[in-house]
């Protein structure tokens, strides 16, 4: 597969295992994991074209592993809309994270702050470059916002760290963003 169908690839799973796992016929449990052999047959796949998908993603969007059954079973790392359980327990971010959008949102977000839209968190950054990455994906121009994670952790907000480095909270309040 070149790299085009595996991005194409990877975009279809993360719609059935993050947002419409009905419409691809997939009941994830509880916390989000489906049978890797159950995604292979919905996406029409085999699985020697799933693992170099999963293994070369280059955001490490998803988990495999093999349940105590025996079957093994994969889920998104992160970026769900339906309800899951990531089972991820609180950690200390970096005193500071970034968040990458676009200039059309600024005002928006000036005041009321970075809310987390059809998603479970707002989504965060450790760096300045993955955030441009993320902020890249929006119309016009890139604005990489500074989130003084460590003001909001004083402050009581609680924050996760995904199996693939996002940082995740429930919101930011604006008073904890500059630039
Ligand atoms: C914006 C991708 C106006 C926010 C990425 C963002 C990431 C506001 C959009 C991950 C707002 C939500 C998440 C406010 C937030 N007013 N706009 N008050 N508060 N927004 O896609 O962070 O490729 O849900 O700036 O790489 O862009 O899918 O979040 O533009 O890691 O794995 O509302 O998704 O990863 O958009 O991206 P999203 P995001 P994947």
């Amino acid at each position: 597969m070149d790299h085009r169908a595996m991005v194409r690839l990877s975009k279809r799973m993360s719609l059935a295992l993050r947002h419409v796992p009905a419409r691809f016929g997939l009941v994830p449990d509880r916390a989000g994991w489906v049978p890797v052999e159950a995604l292979c047959a919905a996406l029409r796949i085999d699985r020697a074209d799933l693992d170099p998908v999963v293994a070369g993603d280059d955001k490490q969007r998803f988990a495999v592993q093999r349940g105590a059954d025996g079957v093994e079973r994969i889920r998104a790392n992160q970026g769900h809309s339906i309800p899951v359980e990531l089972g991820l327990a609180p950690a200390v971010p970096p005193a500071r994270l970034y968040h990458g959008t676009g200039r059309a949102a600024l005002d928006s977000i000036r005041a009321t702050g970075l809310h987390r839209a059809g998603r479970h968190h707002v989504h965060l950054s450790p760096d300045v470059a993955t955030a441009r990455r993320v902020g890249a994906r929006r119309a016009g121009e890139l604005v990489v916002l500074t989130v003084d994670a460590a003001a909001m952790a004083r402050d009581g907000h609680i924050f996760y760290c995904s199996a693939n480095g996002v940082w995740l909270t429930d919101a930011v309040p604006a008073r904890y963003l500059t630039g």
